[in-house]
């Protein structure tokens, strides 16, 4: 019987990524560190990430770092998954590499002594992608909000019970599935049913502007920096339908 003499390349094939790494011409930012940080996501190394984030915080704000190197890896990564070139276990690395650097920009940036209002966060019902609420809420304290994190696959129940006990001035919820997000029309009909029109800004990869549109309270929230904006707004006091009027047209 005839043994293979190396191994190391048995499992090459499936990373058909990996392969073409060294034909791949993608530019994802100018700034030499900031792409490194956005290949570091998506190849998914959790540790040398750390290094290569705070060197590019030594120079660049935590909001660029999150903004122009992390979000454009995870969206490559987003790209490579649906394309089938990546595989579960490239996405869950991606994921953790993405999310030890958030946490690095988050602790760069401290807490502002004031806090210009509460925003309370959650990712639905049966959800556990979390990658865009975390951006969400990495982008508001940053902005000087208090950010109340449900977490994730928060119960409906649990979101409207929070609502009514904190009096946030925002809502945000996050949804990849098309299973989950049917959750946020679902509390939105609760909040009415208190009176509590709390602007309800609506992400996340399953969600989109007709969705939101067909339920009062919610907004589309297409990116996550739209969260400050939208934050900024309801603080003013625009109501729930000014803001969806002015932000989804
Ligand atoms: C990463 C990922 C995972 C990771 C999640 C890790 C984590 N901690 O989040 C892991 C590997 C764990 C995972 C698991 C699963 N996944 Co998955 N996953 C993905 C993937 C590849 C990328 C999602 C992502 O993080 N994108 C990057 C972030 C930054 O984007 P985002 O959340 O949309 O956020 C952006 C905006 O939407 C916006 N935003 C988001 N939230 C908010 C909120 C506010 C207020 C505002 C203003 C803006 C905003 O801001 C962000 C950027 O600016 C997608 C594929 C894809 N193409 O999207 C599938 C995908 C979402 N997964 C999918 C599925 C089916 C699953 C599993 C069920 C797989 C399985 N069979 O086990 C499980 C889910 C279990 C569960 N109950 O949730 C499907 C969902 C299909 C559907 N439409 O219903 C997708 C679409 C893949 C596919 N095409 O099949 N997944």
């Amino acid at each position: 019987m005839k043994y293979l003499e190396d191994n190391s390349l048995i499992f090459s094939r499936y990373d058909l990524f990996r392969e073409q790494k060294e034909e791949r011409t993608h530019r994802f930012s100018h700034d030499a560190l900031l792409q490194e940080v956005a290949e570091h996501v998506i190849h998914g190394d959790d540790e040398k990430i750390i290094t290569i984030v705070d060197q590019a915080l030594e120079y660049k704000r935590p909001e660029e770092v999150i903004r122009e190197g992390l979000i454009p890896g995870m969206d490559e990564v987003s790209r490579l998954w649906g394309e089938g070139i990546y595989f579960l276990p490239q996405v869950v690395l991606s994921a953790d590499a993405m999310l030890e650097g958030i946490t690095r920009c988050e602790e760069k940036m401290g807490r502002p002594m004031e806090k210009k209002g509460k925003v309370i966060t959650h990712t639905a019902e049966g959800d556990i992608h979390d990658i865009g609420q975390l951006i969400v809420n990495a982008l508001l304290r940053a902005a000087g909000y208090e950010v109340i994190n449900l977490g994730v696959d928060v119960p409906v129940d649990l979101v409207v019970r929070s609502c009514q006990q904190h009096r946030p001035i925002l809502l945000g919820g996050t949804a990849l599935m098309t299973t989950t997000m049917t959750a946020f029309p679902r509390i939105a009909a609760r909040l009415k049913h208190l009176n509590l029109q709390i602007p309800f800004v609506c992400g996340g990869g399953a969600v989109n502007e007709d969705f939101t549109a067909g339920f009062d309270l919610g907004i589309w929230g297409k990116e996550a920096s739209w969260a400050v904006g939208i934050a900024e707004d309801a603080l003013q006091g625009m109501t729930w339908s000014q803001i969806r009027e002015k932000w989804n047209g």
